[in-house]
């Protein structure tokens, strides 16, 4: 996988390359990284990336010509990549997204700053649209950073034990269970007697109740898309049950 960012603040991603999970594909190899500073690519001795919006207004617009230079260069750098624009009129990210991503050979991310891009940007050297969530960031390097940090743990052989990508949050669209730790008591409360058992299927059956439940009590939106296999459904039925004898037993 190889990723080119195109920013004015090519800085901002140093620390990002050098720390990590990131850190460690580039440094095993299953990982290319660079950044191209748009600014490069802009005309005249100020190099000017922005200017006024038409129409008038607060702030302003990111400058097409720079941009779409800079996008040409990225290209011809990496000409299989796919070419993303991260803004808040994007395609929701979300796990499901990082998986595709991280099949894919090469990604272009490209940071918007100030109000946001010239809209003629979006047309045919775009080929995604991303966005990271519901609300105004000042530039697109974060949301890219949150792209690469999720795709780049995807990729095979990147995570030391490729389980525990499996076992991921949401990697079955579940929130994922407890996760415990020495020591054994802490703020005297104890770690789930099951997991000290070194009985594996045992264990394995509390996660999947824990993450079943968990996913019901904090996020049951997940719930509602999502089919149930025997054991899920097995589960469900356990705490209803458990909750009408208790409410059998108070009223
Ligand atoms: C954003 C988001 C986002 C919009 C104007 C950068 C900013 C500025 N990108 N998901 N939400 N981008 O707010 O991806 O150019």
């Amino acid at each position: 996988m190889d990723y080119t960012v195109l920013t004015i603040f090519p800085e901002l991603f140093d620390a990002f390359w050098a720390h990590g999970i990131v850190r460690r594909a580039l440094t095993q190899g299953q990982v290319t990284a660079g950044a191209i500073n748009i600014r490069d690519y802009a005309a005249g001795r100020h190099k000017v990336t922005d200017d006024r919006p038409y129409g008038g207004g607060a702030g302003m617009v990111m400058k097409p010509e720079p941009l779409a230079a800079a996008i040409d260069a990225a290209r011809e750098k990496s000409p299989e990549a796919m070419t993303v624009m991260l803004t808040p009129q994007g395609r929701k990210f979300d796990q499901a997204m990082a998986g595709e991503l991280s099949r894919e050979g090469g990604l272009i991310l490209v940071c918007g700053r100030y109000e946001g891009v010239d809209e003629r940007i979006c047309g045919d050297q775009i080929d995604l649209e991303i966005s990271i969530g519901d609300y105004v960031l000042t530039g697109g390097e974060v949301a890219a950073m949150a792209v690469i940090d999720a795709v780049t743990r995807l990729i095979p052989g990147v995570l030391g034990n490729a389980d525990s990508a499996r076992q991921d949050s949401f990697a079955q669209d579940l929130l994922e269970h407890g996760h415990y730790t020495r020591p054994p008591s802490f703020n005297n409360e104890s770690v789930p007697q099951v997991l000290l058992s070194g009985n594996h299927s045992a264990i394995e059956q509390w996660r999947r109740e824990y993450s079943l439940v968990k996913t019901f009590l904090k996020r049951p939106d997940l719930l509602e898309e999502r089919s149930l296999d025997e054991t899920e459904l097995e589960i469900l039925k356990k705490w209803r049950n458990d909750i009408e004898s208790i409410i059998r037993s108070k009223s």
